[in-house]
């Protein structure tokens, strides 16, 4: 099954989000991994978000990313990323449909609840970075058999 990594920015914990966004991947039917909260700095997030770096809006994105604590996750599913991407919606709030998480919950292109990886390469990437291999766990779920069909399950 693939894995995927899902921040809860600032802006879901301060607007005490956390539960609803982790109910919807849970009943959706994705599993937890791993979970845990930390404070990020300047130096991970240079190199979480390198492609934005030269953008005029990277210092105020780090300001956001610092303001609290995150919340960081694996989510574990087939096609995991694909699904929490759509999940997810499009980066800018205002413009993410209805029924997705950015969409459902914020108004803001910076402000957007949360972040999750963009492809399978990029989640291998990006779970290394904020998790060591102890904190990623791979258990048995009592619902597989009626979450997915026999060849659906790796
Ligand atoms: P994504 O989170 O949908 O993958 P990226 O383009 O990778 O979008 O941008 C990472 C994060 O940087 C966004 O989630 C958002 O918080 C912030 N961001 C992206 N574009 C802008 C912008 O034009 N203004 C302010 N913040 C932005
Ligand atoms: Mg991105």
């Amino acid at each position: 099954m693939e894995q995927t990594f899902v921040i809860l920015k600032p802006s879901a914990i301060q607007r005490s989000l956390c539960g609803d966004v982790l109910t919807r991947f849970q009943r959706k039917g994705l599993a937890i991994a791993g979970i845990k909260m930390m404070q990020l700095d300047e130096k991970i997030l240079r190199v979480h978000y390198a492609h934005l770096v030269d953008r005029p809006f990277f210092p105020t994105l780090v300001k956001s990313m610092t303001r609290t604590p995150v919340i960081v996750m694996v989510l574990k599913g087939k096609d995991a990323v694909a699904v929490v991407r759509s999940m997810v919606g499009a980066t800018n709030c205002r413009n993410a449909a209805p029924g997705t998480i950015r969409g459902d919950f914020g108004m803001s292109g910076q402000e957007n609840i949360v972040h999750a990886s963009d492809t399978p390469e990029n989640a291998v990437i990006e779970i290394n970075r904020f998790f060591s291999p102890e904190e990623v766990f791979d258990y048995s779920m009592p619902t597989t058999e009626a979450t997915y069909a026999p060849d659906e399950i790796d």
